[in-house]
């Protein structure tokens, strides 16, 4: 049975519209992955003590036949596809292209390349309000609804973008 997962895209470098457009279609042709749904692009206030740009954030539905390892090397390699070169960056530095996990199905993982949820998923309204767009309010056992989560999420400026028309 293949799995629901949700993946938040963030960049804020480069042409950060077309990057994070063109990284949702990549994860539609991973081997093993189907895109189920996608939110519109948002733009977003950088959360970080260094001083960066604004994102670009969206986030994807995929269903997939992949273990969550697996989809994360599969995730790195669409990364480094975007010219991004972790070794040079420092933790929450700018980014050209950052695929987060958010969700596997109901996996809980927590090993040392693999947090499952994502530990900061419930707090980020970049993550929170492009999920919602996609499925409206559910419940996510551990967490809460959707909508509580919101509510309750650090607030920054954020604007939804024009409307994803396909
Ligand atoms: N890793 C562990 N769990 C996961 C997961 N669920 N999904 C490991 C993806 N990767 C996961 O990631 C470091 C390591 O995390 C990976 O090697 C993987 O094994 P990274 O992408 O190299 O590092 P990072 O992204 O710089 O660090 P971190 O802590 O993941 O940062 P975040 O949480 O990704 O935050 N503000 C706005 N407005 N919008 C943003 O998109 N993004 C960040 C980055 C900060 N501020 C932002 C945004
Ligand atoms: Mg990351």
């Amino acid at each position: 049975m293949p799995t629901d997962v949700y993946i938040a895209i963030g960049s804020n470098i480069g042409d950060s519209m077309t990057i994070v457009d063109s990284a949702i279609n990549a994860l539609g042709q991973m081997g093993g992955c189907e895109l189920s749904g996608r939110s519109s692009l948002y733009r977003s206030e950088a959360v970080s003590d260094i001083e960066q740009d604004d994102y670009i954030n969206a986030v994807a539905k995929i269903k997939t036949r992949l273990e969550p390892m697996a989809l994360l090397l599969e995730l790195q390699a669409i990364e480094h596809a975007f010219y991004r070169r972790r070794e040079q960056e420092q933790r929450w530095a700018p980014r050209t292209l950052d695929l987060d996990i958010i969700l596997f199905g109901n996996r809980h993982i927590n090993d040392s390349h693999l947090t499952l949820p994502h530990p900061e998923f419930s707090t980020r309204l970049f993550v929170l309000e492009p999920m919602f767009e996609i499925d409206g309010d559910q419940f996510i056992p551990g967490y809460g609804s959707l909508r509580y989560l919101i509510d309750h999420a650090n607030p920054i400026e954020m604007v939804k973008l024009d409307d994803y028309d396909g």
